[in-house]
């Protein structure tokens, strides 16, 4: 692998595990019985003792990204071993923008990271990649850094063009981003997300490699070969340890998987 491994647990908007996966998650959480009850401060709380528990391989660089409304007392609360990430930020310097969280905000509270580009923002919320792009420049500018998310549709990959629509989300980072140090790729193949349907191992590093190989091309030989690839989309307890033996997989990005802390831990010490 390159880099330091790096393990993030993305807990999206705070559904339960469960749920996540059996119910909720398929109507993008909509339903407000289950909603009410979970993704609260008591079962934030509960994640979070879990977490200071937990023993964690050294080696790892792990990251948790709680919505926006808990950062804060997840910053108080969590162990300084785990840093904090957002799961997005406004595009420019904050100001007259209602609704909207800035980076210097995120900074504030102690923020050191922030997800931008992830499917659900693109495909549900409808961002594009420019404005991703432009999310990413600023946040870097700002030294927040930015785990950059790209992926296919099922229906792209079943057309053949997985590489192509990762090629372009990746050259709208690559055309804002100048330093990469302080950024993590995350490969999420969109139809793997949330439905339990993992990549295998070699579909993941098919593609992993390709990205690479596009950032040698594209970016810098340098660039390439020390930018961390990680994988996200339906990670857990049982099939990390498989995909972390890939020798372009540098790390996980785990949603509902990381909403149970012995889970999140298995998966941090998939290091190999
Ligand atoms: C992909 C992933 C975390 P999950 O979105 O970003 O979620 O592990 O639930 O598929």
């Amino acid at each position: 692998g390159t880099g330091k491994f790096f393990v993030g647990g993305n807990w999206k908007c705070a559904c339960n595990h469960d749920d996540y996966y059996f119910g909720i998650y398929n109507d993008f959480c909509l339903k407000p019985v289950q909603i009410l009850q979970n993704g609260t401060k008591d079962s934030i709380r509960k994640l979070v003792a879990d977490l200071n528990d937990s023993k964690l391989e050294n080696d790892v660089d792990v990251i948790v990204s709680p919505p926006y409304v808990y950062i804060d007392v997840v910053k108080q609360s969590l162990t300084e071993r785990i840093e904090i990430s957002a799961q997005n930020s406004w595009v420019g310097k904050g100001g007259a923008f209602t609704g909207e969280i800035s980076v210097e905000q995120l900074k504030d509270i102690g923020c050191k990271w922030v997800i931008l580009g992830h499917s659900e923002r693109r495909h549900i919320i409808g961002e594009d990649d420019q404005f991703i792009g432009k999310k990413a420049a600023y946040a870097l500018s700002q030294n927040l850094k930015v785990i950059a998310c790209i992926g296919e549709k099922l229906e792209e990959r079943e057309a053949g063009k997985t590489f192509d629509v990762c090629f372009e989300q990746m050259k709208s980072f690559a055309d804002s981003i100048s330093n990469w140090k302080d950024v993590v790729i995350a490969y999420e193949p969109v139809w793997a997300i949330g439905t339990g349907k993992v990549a295998t191992p070699e579909q993941a590093q098919e593609v992993h490699v390709a990205v690479r190989d596009w950032l040698k091309k594209n970016v810098s030989p340098e660039v390439a070969s020390s930018t961390r690839i990680i994988y996200g989309g339906s990670v857990n307890g049982g099939n990390c340890s498989e995909l972390a033996k890939q020798e372009d997989i540098d790390g996980f990005l785990v949603g509902g998987a990381s909403l149970k802390g012995p889970e999140f831990a298995t998966i941090v010490n998939s290091v190999t």
